[in-house]
């Protein structure tokens, strides 16, 4: 059993890349739980509906960061921690990193009252690995743009997403051994090389190469 998240500006390719990761997975008969965040339970996805809602522009951080984690509570509680103690992988689209990133250092809330929630509803579990797809601000923004209607948060200003990704870049050097940059500037097949090589470790005798 392992908890795998995913993380990345948007635009970085994390879809693409989970779809790889599941199949990566299941050529070693490990059928993960595949979920998301914010959302990954009907409480969670329905908070990400209000988080994603141009409405509520004027939402605090405060109030966002509570709301990520309260949608995080809920699907902990109900996916992630029986998915675990069931002996299942668990790949997750975004975690807490995330909101490090976003709410951290994007709306710039710091880093100690995202600690004191991780602590709070978290407790001791964290991911055994995060794979973090690294591209410049204005690749994932060109290649974001390209879906059509942006959310409230693809709405944001360029300095805010480099805020993001500073924050995204200091969590991989800090801690190395979980989170892995992976450069996903490149092509597809360059950024799957380089998955199959930040989980090799993890199933043992690595992946056939594909
Ligand atoms: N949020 C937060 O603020 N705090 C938190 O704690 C959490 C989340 C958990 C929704 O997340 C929002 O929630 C998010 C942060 C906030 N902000 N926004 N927006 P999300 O993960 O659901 O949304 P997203 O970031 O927009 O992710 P996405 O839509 O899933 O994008 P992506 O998966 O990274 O990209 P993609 O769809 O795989 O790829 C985009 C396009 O690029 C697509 O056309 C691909 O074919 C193409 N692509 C992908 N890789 C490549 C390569 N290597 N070369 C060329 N083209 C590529």
């Amino acid at each position: 059993m392992r908890f795998i998240t995913v993380e990345g500006l948007e635009g970085a390719g994390k879809t693409t890349c989970l779809e790889y990761l599941t199949e990566l997975l299941r050529k070693r008969a490990i059928e993960a739980v595949i979920t998301r965040e914010p959302g990954g339970t009907p409480l969670g996805e329905s908070l990400r509906a209000l988080l994603l809602d141009h409405r509520f522009q004027d939402m605090a951080g405060d109030a966002e960061a509570l709301l990520i984690f309260a949608a995080r509570a809920q699907h902990l509680a109900r996916v992630i921690r029986p998915a675990l103690a069931a002996g299942r992988w668990v790949v997750c689209d975004r975690f807490t990193d995330a909101t490090y990133a976003y709410q951290g250092g994007g709306r710039a809330l710091g880093p100690a009252r995202i600690g004191l929630l991780e602590h709070w509803v978290q407790g001791d579990l964290r991911p055994d690995r995060t794979l973090y797809l690294d591209v410049p601000v204005a690749t994932g923004l060109a290649r974001a743009a390209r879906r059509g209607i942006p959310d409230r948060f693809e709405s944001e200003r360029r300095a805010f997403f480099e805020r993001v990704r500073r924050v995204y870049l200091e969590r991989c050097a800090a801690e190395p051994e979980r989170m892995r940059r992976i450069d996903a500037s490149g092509s597809l097949d360059a950024v799957h090389t380089q998955i199959a090589a930040a989980l090799a470790d993890l199933v043992g005798g690595g992946f056939e190469p594909t």
